[in-house]
């Protein structure tokens, strides 16, 4: 009830709505309207309350609400199970978890902090309490295990539309789903699976994407690679520093990943090969493959139907690599 309230004051925002508006509109007693009211005051929404002429919204704050999230949120699969932690290790362990007792296709894990955030391969992912997002989704696609990568690209693609969409920023991705702004990660993305009988049970795709941090929230060892949108808009889009809510985020992240797994679970796995291309900023580029001892240098040229990277190398041989099994790092510092 309370997210209905809510997000009727957001519909008429930055109008009033009287009690009896709302009582009338939402089948219940202008008591528990104000009970309402009372409660989102407490999370921190700052409404006005007239006796007059009813309440407005006046602020809403950058909390993560899973009533805001699921309103109006018109997805088919993702996201119709949203469950919210406070803290948590980490919310790909917590999704796993739940994947494993039965979890429905689609369900979302977002936490405000993780104790253990995860990066690949044992690397540790930075994730400061309510700074950012830290977000893991539950699949259940039918595909097979040679199209799991794709499902990896189709990601990193879903957030650089949200960014776009939400805020007008063009970001691009490295090779295989690292989002870059100004050459610096903004978001990393961690795909984990189970295998049962050569099939996918399930996916997780974790995602960590770095909204509100200034650059001093970013341990030193990392602040000169990891950017936040916040910063990004500051410094190229003269933005004021207003903190960035990460609900809006959120929901057009979940909007574009229904969209793209739509395709996927039709087949449609070109269309988003092709998205992943132009959004790409390892293509064309000179990259370095180190693979066990061995180091080899070429231009990355395409990605193959089941989106191994394509790298002709100086030594004549062309090589089709997948992520985890090498680390692709390119010569023009980070991308
Ligand atoms: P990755 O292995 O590509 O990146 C990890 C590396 O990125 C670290 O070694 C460090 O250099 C750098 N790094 C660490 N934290 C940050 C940060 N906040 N911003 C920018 N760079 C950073 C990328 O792994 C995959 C990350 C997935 C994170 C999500 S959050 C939700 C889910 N739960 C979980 O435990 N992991 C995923």
């Amino acid at each position: 009830m309370r997210a209905k309230v809510l997000n009727k004051l957001i519909e008429v925002s930055p109008e009033y709505v009287s009690g009896e508006q709302l009582s009338c509109d939402l089948g219940v007693t202008r008591t528990s309207v104000w009970k309402c009211i009372n409660e989102l005051k407490k999370e921190g929404y700052v409404i006005d309350s007239s006796t007059k002429k009813g309440y407005r919204l006046l602020e809403l704050p950058d909390i993560i609400s899973v009533g805001e999230i699921t309103c109006l949120l018109d997805t088919a699969v993702v996201g119709k199970e949203i469950r919210y932690l406070p803290t948590v290790d980490s919310t790909n362990n917590y999704a796993k978890k739940i994947a494993q007792e039965g979890c429905t296709d689609g369900a979302v894990v977002i936490a405000d902090c993780q104790s253990n955030g995860r990066g690949r391969m044992g690397r540790n992912w930075n994730s400061a309490d309510k700074k950012g997002i830290w977000m893991s989704v539950l699949l259940r696609p039918s595909i097979s295990i040679e199209d799991v990568q794709v499902i990896t690209l189709a990601a990193s693609v879903a957030v650089v539309n949200a960014i776009k969409d939400s805020l007008g920023i063009e970001a691009g991705i490295k090779w295989p789903n690292d989002v870059l702004l100004d050459g610096k990660k903004v978001c990393g993305i961690l795909t984990e699976m189970s295998l049962e009988m050569e099939r996918v049970n399930y996916l997780v795709l974790g995602i960590g994407l770095n909204v509100n941090q200034d650059t001093v929230d970013f341990p030193e060892e990392i602040a000169d690679r990891a950017i936040s949108l916040k910063s990004y808009l500051m410094e190229n889009m003269n933005a004021s520093g207003k903190t960035l809510r990460r609900v809006e985020l959120i929901k057009s992240i979940l909007y574009n990943l229904d969209s793209i797994y739509a395709k996927i679970n039709s087949g449609r796995l070109n269309e988003i090969l092709d998205d992943w291309r132009k959004n790409a900023l390892t293509l064309g580029r000179e990259v370095c493959i180190t693979h066990k001892d061995m180091k080899y240098i070429g231009i990355a040229r395409d990605i193959t139907s089941e989106g191994k990277l394509v790298v002709d190398c100086r030594d004549g041989i062309t090589r089709e690599v997948l992520s985890g099994e090498v680390s692709v790092r390119g010569l023009l510092g980070y991308i």
